[in-house]
């Protein structure tokens, strides 16, 4: 896609709606005639900071994975078209994730997550470009030992073998931050290591059982998707990180709990006395719900934004409505919507949901060589 020809059909659906929900940005018309000309004479276009940043916010509106969506006006926009080195890149991402969370920028607090896009150039057909390997600018390492157990995330156990390969050295623990693999057209792939004070992070413990805090666990505040390549009007940005900040049970229900994660369920129910013996005694649900308090708690005791699947279920069906409200369907996947945990309880679970491949959006490209 991003070496396909530009789309001028969709550039100039996209122009229409972006200037005909902000007045303020004037008519569309002479633009659409500047950007008709620009195309004819040299087969692409540029987007204004103002298309950029508009453009941005829809394609997390169009998202229909996603059920923070009703916050889509507040996203930050960092317009980064112009940085092009690997280094630029990192001093990029280092400045992304201080912002995201909440430590640089205007007015910061630590644990003020705000949701937050860096767009790197676009994709120029033909032409090799910039992106960032890492699923995500953080995520902690994975060592699969010989006998086959693994220490630290098993998700990440492929991509940590493959930056030992290139040199890196990770610790060995449980919670070791990957470097930063950024492959330019001038450069091949560079790993660049996060600085610590760019990755805030959370120590688990529990508002009831001491133990808890025993069991060493920590998670990063804030979420942020690297490999997801953001269409807008025609244009393919392929390098353009985004973040938000965690919704509890992504960290408790999913990346804790599931067996080809940290698999922590047992180990949990066995510190809490629950009888394993038998699924019927629902160990493994009673598990869940403590590591999950154990998630909320620790974040809220930290002053880190996070929240709830009840509070953003509750969140998302009041987006549906403001979006009815302005005459727009909000395409959702219900497979992604409704929470892992305790689905029944949320009001998300309990309708269908418009299913519409609607642009701007985000891909997910083949992934990068590894
Ligand atoms: C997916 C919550 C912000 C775009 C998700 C998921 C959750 C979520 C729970 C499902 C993840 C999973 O099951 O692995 C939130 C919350 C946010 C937020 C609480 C707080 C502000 C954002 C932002 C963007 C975004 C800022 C983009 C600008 C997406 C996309 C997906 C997604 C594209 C699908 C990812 C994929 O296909 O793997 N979000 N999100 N979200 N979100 Fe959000
Ligand atoms: N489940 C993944 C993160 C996916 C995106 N979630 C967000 N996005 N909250 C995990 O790391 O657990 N966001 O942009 O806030």
């Amino acid at each position: 896609e991003p070496d396909a020809p530009l789309d001028l059909a969709e550039a100039e659906e996209f122009l229409g709606r972006c200037y005909g929900e902000n007045p303020r940005l004037g008519p569309v018309e002479p633009r659409l005639a500047r950007v008709r000309a620009q195309v004819a004479a040299t087969g692409n276009y540029t987007h204004t900071p103002q298309e950029l940043a508009h453009g941005a916010k829809l394609a997390w509106r169009n998202a229909s994975r996603c059920i923070g969506r009703l916050y889509w006006r507040s996203l930050v926009v960092l317009d980064r078209r112009r940085v092009r080195s690997a280094a630029g890149i990192h001093a990029g991402a280092v400045e992304h994730l201080k912002i995201a969370s909440g430590l640089a920028g205007e007015d910061a607090r630590p644990g003020m997550i705000r949701p937050v896009i860096s767009v790197f150039a676009p994709a120029t057909p033909g032409r090799p470009y910039p992106r960032i390997w890492n699923e995500q600018l953080i995520r902690y390492a994975g060592y699969r030992a010989p006998d086959g157990t693994v220490t630290g995330d098993p998700r990440n156990v492929h991509f940590t073998a493959a930056m030992a390969e290139r040199g890196w050295t990770g610790a060995g623990g449980r919670f070791d931050v990957l470097p930063l693999a950024i492959e330019t057209p001038a450069d091949g792939v560079r790993l660049f290591p996060l600085p610590a004070e760019a990755v805030l992070e959370v120590r688990l413990r529990h508002p009831e059982h001491a133990w808890f805090a025993e069991l060493g666990l920590r998670w990063n505040a804030v979420p942020a998707i690297a490999n997801m390549r953001l269409t807008i009007g025609g244009l393919h940005y392929p390098l353009a990180p985004f973040s938000g900040w965690y919704m509890g049970t992504e960290i408790g229900a999913r990346n804790f709990a599931d067996s080809d994660r940290y698999d922590l369920l047992p180990e949990v129910a066995r510190r809490l006395g629950l009888d394993t013996s038998r699924e019927a005694t629902l160990w493994r649900d009673r598990a869940l719900v403590e590591l999950n308090r154990a998630v909320l708690w620790s974040f809220d005791q930290d002053g880190i934004k996070i929240t709830d699947h009840h509070t953003e279920s509750a969140r998302f069906l009041a987006h549906l409505r403001a979006e009815g409200r302005a005459g727009r369907d909000v395409p959702a996947d219900w497979t992604w919507i409704v929470p892992p945990m305790s689905a029944s309880a949320t009001g998300v679970f309990h309708r269908y949901y418009a299913e519409a491949d609607l642009r701007p959006n985000f891909y997910l490209d083949a992934e990068a060589r590894q």
